[in-house]
């Protein structure tokens, strides 16, 4: 069995979404905590890019979470997460590259935006980071409104009448989905304990909308069903 360990942020859905299909697998792993600002440095050098998850697997470190979802894919197949066929494959694919490409950084946007604006200097010295990282204006974080807004109405439309998003079983793109759904409106904190004072910094008043209460009770669903244990740090 191989030694592996995950470098991390708890509230990043890119882990979450490892952590969950590793969880899923039943494959036992170590985590460590990234620090934002502080351990930025060891993971360049580790690894050449500077963002986690970073999964190392007997000292050898993959980078990038759908990396990381490969990899398990042939390290542990049973239970798999990817359909057979390779239409659902690439259904499976275009929701991974529109959560990781689209809803997660637009999402990441208005968060910096409410750190920024939070009042808090901790808060607020965070968010001066992630804004220099992520380019963060005044235009892009309108923008994101726009982008985030229309992804939910992909959902709403897309989840009505399914249980799962690509054919009649849970997959990659179930986990990917739900996982992302944290940055617009984390989980209640039996499914996933979030910091009280993260809670407003991670939500976005468009999902108080109830046309879109849908998304929000699928997105619980999947995680009472599928995730295996209640999340904590
Ligand atoms: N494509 C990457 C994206 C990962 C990502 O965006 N990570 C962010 C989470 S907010 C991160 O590392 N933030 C800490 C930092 O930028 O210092 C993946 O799928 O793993």
């Amino acid at each position: 069995m191989s030694a592996i360990k995950l470098i991390h942020m708890y509230a990043s859905p890119w882990a979450e979404r490892v952590r969950w299909a590793l969880n899923y697998k039943g494959v036992p792993y170590e985590k460590e905590d990234y620090q934002p600002g502080v351990d930025e440095e060891k993971v360049k050098k580790l690894t050449g890019q500077a963002q986690v998850p970073v999964l190392i697997v007997d000292g050898t470190p993959i980078p990038d979470s759908t990396a990381i979802l490969n990899w398990l894919e042939q390290y542990k197949p049973q239970p798999s997460l990817m359909p057979s066929s390779d239409k659902d494959r690439a259904q499976v694919m275009m929701w991974e590259e529109l959560m990781d490409g689209v809803l997660g950084p637009q999402a990441r946007m208005l968060i910096i935006g409410h750190f920024l604006r939070s009042g808090e200097p901790q808060l607020q010295q965070g968010g001066r980071y992630f804004a220099q990282k992520y380019q963060h204006t005044a235009y892009d974080e309108e923008h994101a409104k726009v982008t985030v807004e229309r992804i939910f109405t992909i959902l709403k439309s897309v989840l009505q009448g399914r249980q799962y998003l690509v054919g009649e079983a849970f997959t990659r793109a179930d986990i990917t989905v739900a996982s992302t759904l944290l940055l617009v409106n984390p989980p209640p904190d039996d499914l996933f304990l979030f910091p009280a004072s993260m809670r407003p910094m991670y939500t976005v008043p468009l999902t108080s909308d109830s046309q879109f209460a849908p998304i929000f009770a699928w997105r619980d669903a999947m995680y009472r069903k599928h995730r295996g244990e209640a999340v904590k740090p």
